[in-house]
This record gives structure tokens, C-alpha cells and sequence, in this order.
């Protein structure tokens, strides 16, 4: 087989960058700040960085609405302070991997703008359509057909200058792109060459699987008058889903191979993952094997969307043996070509310790956050660390609307509540505490000053969104010299991924997949094999029956005692590891990798 590329052994960390390190003090993050903290991302052992947009932006969905692809939003700083940064990651050995957010742009683009007159050369750049016939333009129900937004609202918006509709998954402010026209394409990849020209080592491609729609042989959406294609039922909030069309569409592929032709080849060091909301296990195998030439890698969503009942804002509690089935399917998907991504956060997810370990108290975050990492980053791919996901950062447990900022979440409200009725305000509160992006994205927690270092004490304005008070106990001061510390623990897993091969490399296998509270796995290369189990439970439990036999044969007998060298690592430490598993149990929160 050949060798495994780079970024099969590399560890990403992601940045938001709005909420990473502000160092002008008006309360937002930025390109400065990212610069001045590269010593601590450096320490940390981690790879690659990957940055959250912070290209030119009205910043109506946090920079994922982009008005000029090749300028840096003021809020952020500019292109001097991007390569800046470019030539300070690169002298530490760090790559940075930009966000390409393709499959819309703002509707402040200049593309846009022009868009907007039919003579224009622009004028097939976007999804525009008539309003249906026998209808008044503009008015409800007007709308070419009844799809709706992931952010609320009909997914058309009627704009006056062209009298037609727009279709705009996301956002109205994030009007999508036509990737049928191949002037559109063919502007993108020019883009996509003059930042890896300018020194980027790769993009994160946002919602890349959408781009590609279903339409009829006349080029007719759903729904549309005349349409072959029927539309989808309308849903409790009043709209139909464009998914279903959207998502892994007919040109995905195509798109992808030319776009790697177009971009990537002939160019080396460089990692592509694809955000891939839509996509199964098997597809993930064509679009990342190699022989393809598409993708190295994507972001998969099952195991990020099962624990709710049919809606983010409907959360239930982990279902581990759910779980572990997901993680298998990635895993087994990708045994023999094609390559996995790892995450279990990023600047959409709640927090995991706060959604499947428990942060009531001190002894339980820190121990919970240590045995999810462990479980992760053991698996077989390439790991990605969200911002303050090393230190044991919690989510924001807001109480009031108020507190949040993030579209998504605020518009949910105000449709769910206010509009369709489909759920009270105080179960809206309850999932938004849960589910909201902004739990991910109140302030990196630096210090335990008043707004956790993340802006100066003094700063004239109050951070964009609030930082969690417990940044009095969790933050990278406290952390960073406390051997004990989510910090140290996750230093120690990626050390680990960078050492041996059989961690990055090695084969996967489940074992004891019904059980309730133990995952565990063996990974093995060669004659190392070894055994991951981990309890993620708040009790202490038997090791289920397949680990406790592969433990034993470490031993020399069923019962025999374990010997502490064939601890690889372990959350706590290593004798209680010794301890726990010679009596085959586990303690709460507690995760060993054991050689056997
Ligand atoms: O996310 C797309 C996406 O899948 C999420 O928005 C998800 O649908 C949502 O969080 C509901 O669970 C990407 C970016 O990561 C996100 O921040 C942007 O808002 C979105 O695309 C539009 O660019
Ligand atoms: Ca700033």
C-alpha cells in the first residue's frame, strides 16, 4: 500500500476566529490574536490549523456569507496580518487551512450585484426563478416552490430590481451559487489557486456536498410550474426540505474530480475536507478514495444528528451503543481505501463534554472530557481539536435569549415558537441551551481575568458574546502546567497519534458493541495490538466480556494481575489504571489504551 499521505498521521485544530484571541479590544477575535497564540497551538503538538472564514464580510451568519473571496473583513484585520500569520505558522512547522464557503456567497458579492440584471454576464451565477404563475411577485405564496431555510423562512427571496426569486439555502443573505455554470466554477478554482498561490495549505469546504443540484430535464427545480419533479411534503414548520435535492446531487462527483484537476494537481503538502452534510459512510469511500481524485477527506453528520428526536431542538441523552454503531460504519466504510475525518466538535456542535460527558462539577469535566478525547482520538483518522475542546471548555448555559447571537438559533426561536407553534418557548430554551452554535462559540478561555484574556480587562467594549464564568477555573493559565489537566491529557493523545503507527494507521475493530457504558475498540499494525476501553458513564462498571477475555490474555490467567508497562496511556493515572482493570472494571469517566 502507499504510504500514508501527511495528513494521515496530522492532528487539526480548528479557530473560530471571532472568538479566539481579540487584540484591539473592540471585542471580536482576530488575525493578530491568532498570530500572538501560535506558541501555545505550537505546544500542544497539533499539526494544522483550520480557520473559520475571515474573508470580507457582513458577518449576518459569522463570515459564512463572503462579499469579496480575496480580502480580509476589517473586523478581522487584512491581508498583511493574513500573511502574517501564513509566514509565523509556517516557521513553527503549522499549516493553515482556510474555509471555502462555495456553494453560496453574500448577497453583498459583487457577483450578486451584478446578478441582479438579466443582461448582465452574471445573470446565470444564481438560482433564480419566476414567480409561479397566476400569482402577485412578492407575495406569500408566490415562491417558485416551498422550500424553506435551514435558517428560517421561505429558501426564496424576492428581489425587487430583477422581479424574480432567489434561492438561498441558508441565509437570504447567503444567496447560492449556480455550479452549472462553468464560469462559476471556473471563478471559484481561480480563487481557490491565488490563496494556495499566496501560501495556504488547504481549504475546509463548507456545505461542498450541496452544490450540486437535482433538477428536471428542463433544468426545472421542484415544484416549479411544469416541473417533472415533485416536491417533498411540507413540514410542521410550513415548508417543504430541500434536501433531498440539494444534498450528494447528480454533478457531486463530477464537480469534485474537476475541481481537483482545476486546483490540487501538480501542488504537494496540501489537505482538503469537505463539509458533508448529506453524505453516507459508502459515499464518504468513493469521494475520499484516492483512485477518485475528489476529496481527502469529510465531515460526516449521523453521529451528530441521532441523539434528538427528528430535530436539534428535540435533544435526547446519548445512546451509546447508537453511537458506537455509527462510528463503525465510518470506521468499516473506510477500512480499505478512502480516509476518515474524527470530530466530535466544531463552531455548530454543542460542546461534547457538556452533551455526552457531564460538566456539574469539577472531578466529572475533567474526567469526562479526558475519557471523550481518549475515545476519539484512538479511533482510526484524522483527529480535529475544537478551540477550548483541550482545555475542557463547557457550553455557555444561557438562560435568557437574549444571550444568543447566532441566527440559527434565534430565528429557530421566533419560527418555532412565535410562528408555527410546534414547541413552547420553554422547551425552545431547553434545546437552545443544548443545541445552539453558541455554545461552541462564547470566548476562548485564556486566563481567569475578567473576560478570560480573551480581550484586555479594560477593553472598551464588552466581548460580541458573553464568556462562560467558569473561565475562573477553566482556562489555559491554570491548565497548561497542571499534569493533570484536560490540556495535558490531550497533549499526551496527540503525542501519542504522532508516535505510533498503529494509532493513525492501524486496523479498527469494535468489541462489546451492546454495551451500554463501555466503548471499546482494538486497533492493531503489525503484531501491536491494542485495546481501547473507556466508560463513559458516571459509575463504575465491569469491563463487558470480549474486553475483560482480551485483557486476560494480557494477564497470564482470567483473574491475573495486569502489569502497569502495558499501559499505553490512561486517563487517570496509571496504577488506578492497573487497579481497575485487574479487577476488570472500570472506574467513572475512566479510559486506558492497554497493549494485549
Ligand atoms: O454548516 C452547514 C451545516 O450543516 C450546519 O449549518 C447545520 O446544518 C446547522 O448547524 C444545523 O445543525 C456550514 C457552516 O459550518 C455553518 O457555520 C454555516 O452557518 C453554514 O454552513 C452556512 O454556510
Ligand atoms: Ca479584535
Amino acid at each position: 500500500a502507499t504510504p500514508n499521505p501527511w495528513w494521515a498521521n496530522a492532528v487539526v485544530y480548528q479557530i473560530y476566529p471571532r472568538s479566539f484571541q481579540d487584540t484591539n479590544g473592540d471585542g471580536f477575535g482576530d488575525l493578530k490574536g491568532i498570530t500572538s497564540r501560535l506558541d501555545y497551538l505550537s505546544d500542544l503538538g497539533v499539526d494544522v490549523l483550520w480557520l473559520s472564514p475571515v474573508y470580507k464580510s457582513p458577518q449576518d451568519d459569522n463570515g459564512y456569507d463572503i462579499s469579496d473571496y480575496r480580502d480580509i473583513d476589517p473586523l478581522f484585520g487584512t491581508l498583511a496580518d493574513m500573511d502574517e500569520l501564513l509566514a509565523e505558522a509556517h516557521k513553527r512547522g503549522l499549516k493553515i487551512v482556510m474555509d471555502l464557503v462555495v456553494n453560496h456567497t453574500s448577497d453583498e458579492h459583487a457577483w450578486f450585484e451584478a446578478s441582479k440584471n438579466p443582461d448582465d454576464p452574471h445573470a446565470d451565477w444564481y438560482w433564480w426563478r419566476p414567480a409561479r404563475p397566476g400569482t402577485t411577485p412578492g407575495e406569500p405564496g408566490a415562491e417558485p416552490n416551498r422550500w424553506g431555510s435551514y435558517f428560517g423562512g421561505s429558501a426564496w427571496e424576492y428581489d425587487e430590481t430583477r422581479g424574480e426569486y432567489y434561492f438561498h439555502q441558508f441565509s437570504k443573505k447567503q444567496p447560492d451559487l449556480n455550479w452549472e455554470n462553468p464560469a462559476v466554477r471556473r471563478a471559484v478554482y481561480d480563487m481557490m489557486n491565488w490563496w494556495l498561490d499566496r501560501g495556504v495549505d488547504g481549504f475546509r469546504m463548507d456545505v461542498i456536498t450541496l452544490i450540486s443540484k437535482r433538477t428536471d430535464s428542463n433544468g426545472k427545480l421542484p415544484g416549479e410550474a411544469g416541473s417533472e419533479l415533485e416536491d417533498g411534503p411540507i413540514g410542521e414548520e410550513g415548508y417543504s426540505n430541500p434536501s433531498p435535492f440539494c444534498a450528494d446531487g447528480p454533478r457531486q462527483d463530477e464537480f469534485l474530480a474537476e475541481m481537483r484537476r482545476e486546483v490540487f494537481d501538480g501542488r504537494d503538502g496540501f489537505m482538503t475536507v469537505g463539509e458533508a452534510p448529506g453524505i453516507t459512510a459508502q459515499r464518504n469511500e468513493y469521494i475520499t478514495d484516492p483512485a477518485n481524485g475528489e476529496l481527502d477527506m469529510l465531515f460526516l453528520f449521523e453521529h451528530v444528528d441521532f441523539d434528538s428526536d427528528g430535530i436539534k431542538w428535540k435533544p435526547r441523552a446519548l445512546e451509546l451503543p447508537k453511537l458506537k454503531r455509527i462510528m463503525a460504519g465510518y470506521q468499516t466504510a473506510v477500512a480499505k481505501a478512502g480516509w476518515a475525518s474524527l470530530f466530535t466538535g466544531n463552531h455548530d456542535q454543542p460542546r461534547v463534554v457538556s452533551r455526552w460527558g457531564d460538566d456539574s462539577n469539577e472531578d466529572d469535566r475533567v474526567r469526562s472530557a479526558k475519557a471523550l478525547g481518549l475515545m476519539l482520538h484512538m479511533h482510526r483518522g484524522t483527529p480535529y481539536v475544537y478551540q477550548g475542546e483541550e482545555l475542557g471548555m463547557t457550553d455557555a448555559h444561557f438562560t435568557r435569549l437574549d444571550q444568543y447571537r447566532d441566527l440559527e438559533s434565534l430565528n429557530a426561536f421566533r419560527q418555532r415558537v412565535e410562528e408555527a407553534h410546534v414547541q413552547t418557548a420553554e422547551s425552545m430554551m431547553i434545546g437552545l441551551a443544548a443545541r445552539s452554535r453558541d455554545n461552541a462559540r462564547t470566548p476562548m478561555q485564556w486566563d481567569a481575568s475578567k473576560y478570560a484574556g480573551f480581550t484586555a480587562p479594560d477593553a472598551s467594549t464588552e466581548p460580541w458574546i458573553s464568556v462562560n464564568p467558569n473561565c475562573a477555573e477553566i482556562n489555559a493559565a491554570a491548565e497548561f502546567d497542571d499534569p493533570e489537566s484536560v490540556y495535558a491529557f490531550y497533549k499526551r493523545l496527540i503525542a501519542l497519534r504522532h508516535d505510533n503507527p498503529a494509532v493513525s494507521a492501524g486496523s479498527w475493530t469494535l468489541v462489546d458493541a451492546d454495551d451500554e457504558h463501555v466503548y471499546a475498540f482494538v486497533r492493531s499494525l503489525g503484531d501491536e495490538r491494542l485495546l481501547t476501553v473507556v466508560n463513559l458513564s458516571g459509575r463504575t462498571v465491569d469491563l463487558p466480556a470480549e474486553s475483560a477475555a482480551l485483557v486476560s490474555e494480557t494477564a497470564d490467567s482470567a483473574c491475573g494481575p495486569i502489569s502497569a508497562d502495558a499501559i499505553v496511556i490512561a486517563t487517570h493515572d496509571a496504577d488506578h489504571a492497573v487497579a481497575s482493570l485487574t479487577k476488570r472494571e472500570l472506574a467513572p469517566w475512566e479510559g486506558v489504551v492497554i497493549r494485549i
